[in-house]
């Protein structure tokens, strides 16, 4: 299997400018297997996507284990590099040094993390509490990412305009994290038109790429983002659960009302491609080679 620091390695030469790379959220191992299979350059280890798994809310609820254990897990099974989400690094540049050597060693290939305070709360959700922290604060958790990830990459996010603060303090603070080490900045925006993201990226002095999450300015497309020339990642954030939650829908009810199962046969995946996603060519080789 591919070590996480030549997965890093492999990432680092796919965040261009010219041709971003596309990342795929996920928040269990087959839907990173699915999404590697697409032909999706990274694997998101959204926050988002793996608290909605456990229907709890992405508010620093679940604890860092779980996110580990799942980033590492979906890089065991796919080779695609896994992008960690790991929010606000689970406390200050303390914890979070700590943390960062466990996803080095869980083969991560990049993390993220978001200069909010401890605990977040999801930057989508309407009237959520957006509180940030300071700018030097942050600074020292990108410091802390870089000397002890281990050759991951780092990207730190600011979410000044998610926070509200405006266009100037976002460029302030992105710049501040580029010197600080980072290897890209990811800006977020929760508008429903990309403009907001438009003019910070024209204002981007492009010393490290930028990365975009355009969940809620869906109408820009990766052309209109790769024509820009500063991206150089960007993360499709929430489509694998959104995707999972309406075609489970769908089928349950389908089911409840149809009083049997026949009628979904035909739209749902067969048990043969279950099978296949579970590996089972490499369990009858194993068979094969070392049952007795
Ligand atoms: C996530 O997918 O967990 C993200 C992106 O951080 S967002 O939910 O838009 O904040
Ligand atoms: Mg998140």
């Amino acid at each position: 299997m591919e070590s996480g620091m030549s997965k890093a390695a492999r990432l680092r030469g796919r965040l261009d400018v010219r041709r971003p790379a596309l990342a795929m959220a996920a928040h269990n191992p087959l839907a990173a297997k699915l999404a590697a299979e697409a032909g999706f350059d990274a694997v998101w280890g959204s926050g988002f996507e793996l608290s909605a798994s456990y229907a709890v809310p992405d508010a620093s609820i679940l604890p860092m284990g779980t996110h580990l254990e799942m980033m590492r897990a979906m890089g065991e099974v796919q080779d695609a590099p896994v992008v960690a989400d790991l929010d606000t690094g689970f406390g200050n540049a303390v914890n979070l040094a700590y943390a960062v050597p466990r996803y080095a060693a869980a083969g991560v290939a990049a993390v993220v993390i978001e200069d909010k305070t401890f605990p977040k709360d999801s930057s989508l959700r309407p009237g959520g509490r957006q509180e940030l922290v300071p700018m030097a604060e942050f600074q020292g958790k990108v410091a802390a990412a870089r000397d002890l990830g281990g050759g991951m990459l780092v990207v730190a996010r600011t979410e000044a305009l998610i926070a509200g603060l405006g266009l100037e303090e976002a460029l302030r603070r992105g710049k501040a994290y580029a010197e600080a080490g980072a290897d890209a900045v990811l800006v977020h925006s929760k508008q429903r038109t990309p403009d907001e993201i438009l003019a910070f990226c024209r204002a981007w002095p492009g010393r490290v790429p930028l990365v975009l999450v355009p969940t809620s300015y869906p109408q820009l497309s990766f052309a209109d983002i790769a024509a820009l020339e500063k991206v150089g990642l960007v993360i499709c954030g929430n489509h694998a659960v959104r995707a999972a939650v309406a075609a489970m829908r769908a089928t349950f009810r389908r089911i409840l009302a149809e009083g049997g199962i026949a009628g979904v046969e035909g739209e749902i995946a067969t048990v043969g491609e279950i099978f296949d996603l579970q590996g089972d060519a490499r369990l009858r080789a194993l068979e094969r080679d070392y049952l007795r």
